[in-house]
């Protein structure tokens, strides 16, 4: 299934979750890829494991209705110097690529191109920019039904229900951005699983993360700590525009968010 889909005569690549999914969303982000990986290599190793302890109780189980008698082995040590040295052996091969992946999820490469600072509220997030001459935040609020005509946010494909949101988060495409997460009120989870990004937000504490997305787009997620009456209706948008787009989105934004939203929205590119 085409995860592009037309807003304003452009494609956009919309990051979300399709009916029925058990896989993980598209990964859009480096540290994803790594987290993909890890988990191929990780069902790779687990299948066969799986697959001896079924037939091995389907075998015993089989054996025993045979011959009631159970084999009384006391001492084994090359059995057990075996069943000690194969788990470790699996273990550690496992260990190695998750390390890494932490390590990379911990540490920037570069500088980040901009930092966002993100607050999370009962029950919406606010999106706080501060760049040299453009020091500016906003809420981003769940779109209603009703708010659909008025945002331009018809397209149920583009703007999931329940995922839409009524102003996005703003971020350059190909770039590496820092986000510091923290709380205004309890405990919330930011998180977009296509990013592989899920950080606590917690009141007096500031959580840092890094994103670095390829294709721009629309990618959703939702606040992954329960907060409250209103915890499924926080979700996440964040909206990935070429550097042009955002520059010009950056002017118009601390003084009018909608026509800042609706200048780079109007593109006739398929990006
Ligand atoms: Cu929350």
């Amino acid at each position: 299934m085409s995860s592009y889909f037309k807003d304003n005569k452009a494609f956009m690549f919309v990051g979300k979750p399709s009916n029925w999914q058990t896989s993980l969303q598209r990964s859009a982000t480096p540290i994803m890829k790594q987290i993909v990986q890890i988990m191929s290599f990780t069902n790779v190793l687990l299948f066969p494991i799986l697959l001896f302890v079924v037939i091995t109780i389907i075998f015993l189980c089989y054996n025993y209705t045979n011959n009631p008698n159970v084999s009384q082995i006391n001492e084994n040590l090359i059995l057990e110097i075996t069943w000690i040295l194969i788990p470790v052996l699996i273990l550690s091969s496992i260990c190695s690529p998750s390390f890494k992946a932490l390590k990379y999820q911990m540490s920037q490469k570069k500088l980040p191109h901009i930092t966002v600072k993100v607050t999370a509220h009962q029950w919406y997030w606010n999106y706080e920019y501060s760049l040299v001459g453009n020091k500016f935040n906003y809420n981003s609020n769940m779109l209603k039904q009703h708010q659909r005509l008025e945002y331009k946010k018809t397209n149920l494909k583009l703007y999931p229900e329940l995922l839409a949101t009524d102003y996005e988060l703003v971020v350059p495409a190909r770039r590496v951005i820092r986000i510091l997460v923290t709380s205004d009120d309890v405990i919330h989870g930011f998180a977009v699983p296509s990013f592989g990004l899920k950080t606590d937000a917690i009141p007096g504490k500031l959580n840092d993360a890094w994103i670095k997305v390829n294709t721009p787009g629309i990618y959703y997620g939702q606040c992954s700590e329960f907060c409250g009456k209103d915890h499924a209706f926080m979700p996440i948008a964040i909206r990935t525009v070429s550097q042009e787009k955002f520059n010009t989105w950056l002017k118009l934004a601390k003084n009018n968010l909608d026509s800042a939203f609706n200048a780079i929205r109007h593109g006739k590119q398929i990006q």
